[in-house]
């Protein structure tokens, strides 16, 4: 299944700057020379943390997948409460929650015009409510970025089968989602289902690039961001943010091919719970499980989407507010004091003083992306010489948890890579707070729900 990389992910006058700042007998920008990001990406990437609702009718029938044919009456939450689940990200410290506003199964969260199957037809405020508009407007009280999810696989609409006619009821649909519903941070794309399905994804793009030009498309068609391949949650290094290929989808080995390099961050999905949608008798994920989710995304310059689910009340499961409340208090302790070091390079070896003896059992790492990522390995000193860490890529931040802590009043970093800079790094002293789980055996089932 080909995908063409957004026109805009590679020409925004920001990437142009670098090629035509190019002396004339330059040849020209190869794929040699790192592809670099666009304003847009480097904002979704510096965000870092994001938090997934998946709600709808599945949540009410105990359902991962559903196929179009579950009652939209049965979509009847007792107390929605939209605020609480904004505040429990914010609270989480998530720059950016994706909302379901439409799942496979194809009920509309938001009162479409498109079709029936939606909202409008539930009994949840007689029919007169907007989840998404619910949501939108928690996000603007608490200053939080909205994603929305809008399956391209719709297991409900009868004209699935007729690709242009399917094409053009997507296509309305999406142009509601992306002009009532203000600014949208990221259009969630989900290829479940959709192996060997051709979408008119150029459509899809000058639409997007018309009414949300800032939005991150998330890995299908005008992808601006990738899926990092694996519902685990976890990133591996090297993180690489160019690519020429990407995952579809959990469930079979089809991937994208984006034809030319592109610059593609990777955004790694877990829900906090086994299942996406909130069923009876799940558990929240341990903390040093998801403290390791962190450390492998987040903290090796991925993004990371946790998955909240609200259960049948319309409410954030009491256990799961608890862990995630318990998670936000360990990743405070963790990394809430931050302490700066001052960078002086030397080629491609930096010293980091620290300005006093400091206490540390974590480094972490900032790589300038304006030209491009280009550390493809550094390594962590203390000024003896005794080696600390290292790795392959930074990124847009890279994590080092310290097998035990030291004290010193400066590091040494040395990077390799045309062209690498680093751009900051601290040091923080966790000593106390939880250790995350380093073995994970979790892993996420990659089989499909309805198999
Ligand atoms: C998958 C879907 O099939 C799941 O239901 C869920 O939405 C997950 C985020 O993506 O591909």
């Amino acid at each position: 299944m080909a995908s063409t990389p957004r026109d805009d992910a590679q020409t925004t006058p920001e990437n142009t700057t670098a090629t035509t700042a190019l002396p004339a007998a330059q040849p020209p920008q190869t794929q040699q020379v790192p592809l670099v990001p666009t304003a847009a990406q480097l904002t979704w990437q510096r965000d870092g943390l994001g938090v997934f609702f998946h709600v709808g009718v599945n949540t009410f029938a105990g359902k991962e997948w559903s196929d179009g044919t579950l009652a939209p009456e049965s979509f009847d939450p007792s107390e929605l409460d939209a605020d609480e689940w904004v505040r429990t990200a914010h609270e989480l410290g998530a720059k950016y929650v994706v909302l379901t506003a439409k799942h496979h199964d194809g009920f509309c969260l938001w009162p479409t015009a498109t079709t029936d199957y939606s909202v409008a037809s539930s009994p949840w405020k007689d029919g007169n409510g907007d989840v998404v508009r619910e949501v939108a407007d928690a996000c603007t009280r608490y200053g939080m970025k909205l994603g929305l999810y809008a399956s391209p696989w719709d297991r409900n609409a009868p004209q699935y089968e007729d690709a242009a006619v399917y094409d053009e009821f997507y296509l309305a649909q999406l142009r509601e989602l992306c002009t009532n519903y203000g600014q949208l941070f990221e259009l969630w794309f989900d290829g479940a289902g959709s192996a060997g399905r051709e979408y008119d994804w150029d459509a899809v793009g000058a639409l997007a690039a018309e009414l949300q030009p800032q939005a991150m498309i998330f890995n299908m068609g005008p992808a601006t961001i990738r899926w990092v391949g694996n519902e685990d949650g976890l990133a591996a290094d090297p993180v690489e943010y160019v690519t020429t290929s990407t995952d579809l989808n959990n469930y079979d080995e089809d991937v994208v091919e984006t034809g030319e390099p592109v610059y593609l961050p990777p955004e790694c999905d877990v829900s906090l719970r086994k299942g996406w949608f909130w069923q009876p008798g799940e558990e929240p994920k341990s903390l040093s499980h998801l403290l390791a989710v962190h450390d492998r995304s987040i903290g090796l310059g991925a993004n990371l989407l946790l998955n909240i689910p609200p259960d049948r009340r319309g409410r954030i499961d009491p256990a799961d507010a608890a862990r995630v409340r318990e998670f936000a208090e360990a990743l405070e302790q963790r990394f809430g004091c931050p302490h700066p070091g001052t960078l002086t390079a030397d080629g491609s070896t930096v010293r980091i003083d620290l300005g006093a003896e400091t206490n540390f059992d974590h480094v972490e790492l900032v790589e300038r992306l304006e030209e491009g990522q280009r550390v493809t390995g550094h390594r962590i000193l203390l000024e003896d010489g005794t080696v600390l860490a290292s790795g392959a890529t930074i990124g847009v931040r890279r994590i080092h948890r310290l097998e035990q802590a030291v004290r010193a009043s400066a590091l040494v970093v040395e990077l390799s890579g045309q062209g690498a800079v680093l751009e900051a790094a601290s040091v923080h002293d966790a000593t106390g707070a939880p250790v995350p789980d380093s073995t994970i055996a979790y892993r996420a089932t990659t089989l499909r729900p309805d198999s």
